[in-house]
């Protein structure tokens, strides 16, 4: 399975590069205003085992404006929640933290495998189950998404 091949990878280096001691997950803001004009769909996570990363995916879209800005994640269910975009290079699967991922005005953006995702280090979920995530943005604003847990293959 090549989404599983590409956690392997990533797990690899985590250990390699002896990043065993992940911090503790960021408190939640609880009175951020939500964002102007994002909306979320297809929202899921992608759990595999309490020691392989787990994936977020969703589709982001933007009604307003204006450009929205996605900066970072946090959620309860996950040691610590990265953005993460994969690449393909000459064949070799990689990943890579991405520091902001930009929702355009009057457009979207899709978090999927092999592409933008949420990377969930040390997930505590279960398949049939929901994970409860907060996304921030740039402006300070912030959205809670409600992401059901599916899986190695994903929702039916
Ligand atoms: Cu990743």
């Amino acid at each position: 399975m090549e989404e599983e091949a590409k956690l392997r990878v990533l797990l690899r280096a985590f250990l390699a590069c002896g990043l065993v001691a992940i911090p503790a997950a960021p408190l939640l803001d609880a009175v951020a205003a939500p964002p102007l004009g994002i909306t979320v769909s297809k929202a899921w996570m992608r759990y595999l085992l309490p020691n392989i990363p787990a994936g977020g995916y969703m589709v982001l879209q933007n009604s307003g404006t204006g450009d929205a800005v996605l900066t970072g994640a946090a959620s309860t269910a996950c040691g610590m929640l990265m953005l993460h975009q994969s690449q393909d290079t000459s064949g070799m699967a990689m990943m890579m933290d991405t520091p902001a991922v930009t929702v355009p005005a009057h457009g979207s953006v899709e978090f999927a495998p092999g592409g933008y995702h949420l990377m969930c280090m040390q997930p505590v979920m279960k398949i049939g189950t929901t994970a409860a995530v907060t996304l921030n943005f740039q402006d300070g604003s912030s959205l809670a998404v409600t992401m059901p847990v599916y899986g190695p293959a994903g929702p039916p």
